[in-house]
């Protein structure tokens, strides 16, 4: 017999978007299983299965806008049937980040009725639907370290598979517990020495600490230092600041620092590339994305700018202006992070004479740019030491790929390019 699966009393009068179908056709289900999920301003429902069978036809997409009544599946009966439309009593509901659980109060004619599923402590700032936080505790995922893809930075099924497998592959997380044959750090009560006060980690420092822990023990880096004279790169982008000073544009060094870093990409294209998974061959990349650290106040983020050898000095002084205002507002999405082939770390607008950057894996070398200073140097055989803009570089690199001496070469031909600024422009 073929039952048809409606909405039930959502508790709002207006139609709200389907965010997740958690079935597909031709599955079993059971009494109570989580069909699909609705989102209203408020909170995240799931709707479940009145009955036991097998789903005949789906009626809804990802996207759609239902209200009260609308069909949304039909199956196949199996046993004996209860009511065609789901009961409202049994919608599971998730409030929404910013919300409280208190929330459901707001809305009292359905908060007797309906089962609350409190965002627990360790999810609380999670985006993601009650059917993904059950999967996800079911399988003992803590969801504030899954790489959310969906809409909105939602947390969906599919990404807590990826997880999953990304663990089984790669192993377990080295995030907190012990390492190997290490011995496990102590733990320690510091109230023991004075007061004390417990902060929780931003959800972007536990998936990036989780990310650069793992990077760090698991590459063989070494940190190469070199010193780019970098005179008539900052008088010309003074010159050009002041040319564009009514466009709002700001000139910034970073830009030159990608041109240069582009040229230096296809002359030694070992550090354009990956190891593949068995760690035996080399993927050497044909494009050239480069991901640009950008501090914000919730921790680091990564964006990539894409094809950066078809843009010009201003496309890409706009595009970094876009991009870090983007990062800071909390606002780019997994794909703005996606596909960087190398990674620079500019740490020279705040201060520091050099530091060792961790290797953004899959890449196989990350460049760390510390503050310019004024030094005297012996240039061009003079007899006499004039002031230079000296500007200290450190490349980290992936020692199973890249050889000392390669890497002392791209450093070299790097800091060429940017002393004469001539080279950057061909
Ligand atoms: N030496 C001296 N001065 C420098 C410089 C350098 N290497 N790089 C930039 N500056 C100066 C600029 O001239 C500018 O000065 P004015 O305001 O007087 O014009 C100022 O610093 C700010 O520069 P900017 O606007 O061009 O920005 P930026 O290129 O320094 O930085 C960005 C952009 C996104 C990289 C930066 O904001 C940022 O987030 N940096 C931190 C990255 C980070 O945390 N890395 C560490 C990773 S490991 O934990």
């Amino acid at each position: 017999m073929v039952t048809e699966v409606r909405v039930p009393d959502i508790g709002t009068p207006n139609k709200v978007p389907v965010i997740e179908i958690l079935v597909k056709v031709g599955d079993k289900v059971s009494k109570d299983t989580g069909l699909l999920t609705l989102e209203t301003d408020k909170a995240t429902m799931e709707i479940p299965c009145p009955v036991a069978g097998v789903i005949k036809t789906l009626k809804v997409k990802i996207g759609d806008k239902v209200g009260q009544n609308d069909l949304l599946f039909e199956l196949e009966a199996m046993g004996a049937t209860s009511s065609l439309a789901t009961k409202k009593e049994e919608i599971k509901v998730a409030s929404l980040p910013t919300e409280a659980v208190a929330q459901s109060s707001k809305t009292p004619e359905i908060k007797n009725a309906i089962k609350v599923e409190a965002p627990s402590s360790a999810g609380s700032d999670v985006y993601a639907g009650p059917g993904v936080r059950r999967f996800a505790r079911e399988l003992g995922v803590d969801l504030q370290v899954v790489e959310s893809t969906g809409p909105k930075g939602r947390v969906q099924k599919s990404d807590v598979e990826e997880f999953v497998r990304d663990h089984l592959e790669n192993g377990p997380s080295v995030g907190s517990g012990s390492l190997g044959n290490l011995s496990p750090a102590p733990v320690i009560d510091f109230n023991k020495f004075g007061e004390t006060e417990t902060k929780a980690l931003s959800r972007i420092k536990k998936l990036s600490g989780a990310n650069l822990h793992r990077n760090w023990v698991s590459i063989p880096h070494v940190t190469h230092f070199e010193e780019a004279n970098i005179t008539e790169l900052e008088a010309f982008r003074k010159e050009q600041q002041i040319a564009l000073e009514k466009s709002g544009l700001k000139f910034t060094l970073l830009g030159f620092l990608i041109k240069a870093l582009v040229s230096s990409l296809k002359a030694y294209p070992n550090f354009n590339s990956s190891l593949d998974a068995s760690g035996t061959e080399l993927i050497l990349k044909k494009y050239f994305h480069v991901g640009i650290a950008v501090d914000t106040p919730n921790g680091l983020v990564v964006p990539v700018i894409r094809d950066v050898d078809k843009k010009g000095l201003i496309d890409l002084a706009e595009e970094l202006g876009k991009v870090s205002t983007k990062a800071r507002n909390g606002l780019l999405t997994a794909l703005d992070m996606q596909g960087g082939c190398f990674t620079i770390s500019s740490l020279g607008g705040i201060g520091g004479t050099s530091f060792t950057p961790i290797i953004n894996a899959p890449e196989v070398a990350i460049l760390g740019v510390s503050k310019a200073q004024i030094r005297l140097i012996m240039a061009n055989m003079q007899s006499e030491a004039i002031p230079q803009l000296m500007l200290p570089l450190s490349l980290s690199y992936d020692h199973r790929v890249i050889d000392g001496a390669e890497a002392a070469r791209f450093m070299s031909f790097f800091a060429k390019q940017l002393s004469d600024v001539r080279r950057l422009l061909l």
